[in-house]
């Protein structure tokens, strides 16, 4: 247990504390990653001012709004396209992309190879509850085989996207996965992914409670969370789980990482070597 950082994290220094109370459902996973999220600012002390939160259509999207620094809440699927710009013009900014299965995947699919391929200096994390919450549970990119949703009464019968293997194909420079049952290693995570020069994507394991969790009889969100143990393997930060539940969360921690040019440098590079060749010539 990280003691000395969780002893003076206080998650309402971060918070619009004046939203409150929140709008998720009780026991709804998007809530501790959202806590991940801002004990891994408070760890990386990075000054609010400096913090750029652009976020999707969704009930993770929506979390965004609840924190205290710069915070945009876009269209649906679009949240990538907006930090890009966001992120080109002012890289002064640390900005962080908060997205949905749906949002990032479906709507979104494409903005989401491009980054991974452009390699801007960007942060995604990407809470993955299995299903469209905010809408009333349709099936999403993610949702695994059988899964009853509002759109699969009689269970789903698409392969799901694997993310973490989609945005490494796609080029992806950190790519990590990490649960809302191991609330350390995920903040731990999404530190190191912040701190990484390029495109970070971190899909985050996430519950919808009171709409998947009832449809497909997975129990109290407790029992819920539980389930999340799904590894056979060590994460890449060492730590064990026992038993498969989700296909595709087979392996958490940080799953692909290089130190290829970052765009941004890349771009301004060549701006000001165009600039230069225009003036000595
Ligand atoms: C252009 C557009 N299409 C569809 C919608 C409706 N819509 C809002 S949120 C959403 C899906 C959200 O699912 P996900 O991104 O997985 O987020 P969750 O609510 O599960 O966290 C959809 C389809 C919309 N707002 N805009
Ligand atoms: S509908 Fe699902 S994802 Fe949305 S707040 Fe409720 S539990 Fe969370
Ligand atoms: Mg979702």
């Amino acid at each position: 247990m990280d003691t000395a950082s969780a002893n003076d994290f206080d998650i309402r220094d971060y918070l619009r504390v004046e939203l409150l109370p929140h709008f998720m459902c009780p026991g709804c996973g998007h809530g501790i990653a959202l806590r991940a999220l801002l004990w891994a600012v408070h760890d990386l002390k990075l000054a609010k001012d400096r913090l750029a939160i652009v976020s999707g259509i969704g009930c993770s999207g929506r979390v965004g709004a609840y924190i205290d620094a710069n915070t945009f809440h876009v269209t649906h699927g679009r949240p990538l396209a907006f930090a890009t710009g966001l992120a080109l013009a002012r890289p002064d900014l640390e900005v962080i992309v908060i997205t949905g299965d749906g949002d990032c995947l479906a709507i979104g699919g494409n903005h989401l190879i491009h980054a991974c391929r452009r390699n801007l200096h960007l942060t995604c994390l990407m809470f993955n509850n299995e299903i469209y919450g905010m809408t009333g549970g349709q099936v999403s990119p993610t949702t695994a085989d059988d899964r009853l949703t509002t759109t699969t009464p009689y269970g789903n019968a698409e392969p799901s996207f694997d993310a973490c293997a989609l945005a490494a194909a796609a080029g992806a420079s950190f790519v990590g996965r990490g649960m809302t049952l191991q609330t350390v290693a995920l903040k731990n995570l999404i530190r190191d992914a912040i701190s990484h020069r390029g495109f970070s994507f971190v899909e985050v394991i996430s519950d919808c409670t009171e709409i998947f969790g009832r449809k497909n009889d997975l129990g109290s969100s407790p029992e819920m969370i539980l389930r999340q143990k799904g590894s056979m393997k060590p994460d890449t930060y060492g730590n064990v789980v026992d038993r498969p539940f989700r296909p595709n969360a087979v392996q958490t921690g940080v799953l692909a990482r290089n130190d290829r040019p970052e765009y941004g440098d890349a771009y301004r590079a060549a701006v000001l070597g165009a600039a230069g060749a225009a003036v000595a010539g």
